[in-house]
């Protein structure tokens, strides 16, 4: 799966070089191409934002410079264009799925006030916001997004880890242990040393229901 990536910080997507994310890129299954907008300044001061037209407070990028970053993008005519920004669709897992069935998208990311609206509307199919807050920029909405998707491209990791997930089958994940079997005084329960598989699942579909009715009803009641 291919991911281009408009931006003016294309340095913050470092993190997307480590663990898991990191190792996908190396065995190529997914490709994420960072397009740094100021590259398409005309200006020879590189200058790629403006003040607002009607006044106001901060500065607004350029729309010819989003516009000709977008426009160097090759085989572009399959590709979804998704705008991070809080006007969006909210972000959830169903969302991550329908998207993780595209090959390619273009993701803009916009900074300080934001993007001049005209390149907004021209180049933009969907805009999505990662929740209700407000940030300093797309780029992390973008690596939330990169990340989500990532995931269910094959070989990035395995199957099972999906299946079992927490909002796959919308519920919260039951939880984990690992060694040792007595951490401060406190014991692994009991089923998972017994090798019961049966009785371990069971354990675990009850834990999961009642995790997500303590801590999430509302995912229950979906
Ligand atoms: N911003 N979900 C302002 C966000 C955001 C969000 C991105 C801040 C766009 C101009 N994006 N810029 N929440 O807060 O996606």
């Amino acid at each position: 799966m291919n991911f281009d990536v408009l931006t003016l910080f294309p340095e913050m997507f470092d993190a997307l070089n480590s663990s898991i994310i990191g190792r996908a890129k190396e065995k190529n299954l997914i490709n994420i191409n960072l397009i740094n907008i100021r590259d398409f300044s005309k200006d020879k001061h590189k200058k790629v934002d403006d003040t607002p037209y009607g006044g106001g407070a901060g500065m607004v990028m350029k729309p010819d410079c989003v516009y000709d970053a977008f426009c160097s993008i090759e085989n572009k005519d399959n590709a979804k264009v998704i705008y991070m920004s809080p006007q969006g669709k909210k972000l959830d897992q169903k969302k991550v799925e329908e998207l993780a069935n595209e090959e390619h998208l273009i993701i803009l990311c916009g900074h300080y006030e934001g993007i001049d609206q005209r390149v907004i509307d021209k180049i933009v199919d969907e805009e999505i916001s990662i929740g209700d807050y407000v940030l300093t920029g797309g780029e992390i909405p973008a690596m939330v997004l990169i990340d989500s998707v990532a995931r269910y491209n094959d070989g990035v990791i395995d199957r099972e880890s999906i299946k079992e997930e927490s909002f796959a089958n919308g519920m919260l994940e039951y939880p984990q242990y690992t060694r040792p079997e007595v951490f401060e005084g406190v014991r692994v329960p009991e089923v998972l040393l017994s090798g019961h598989h049966e009785n371990i699942e069971k354990w675990r579909r009850e834990e999961a229901f009642r995790i997500t009715n303590l801590k999430r009803p509302d995912l229950n009641k979906k």
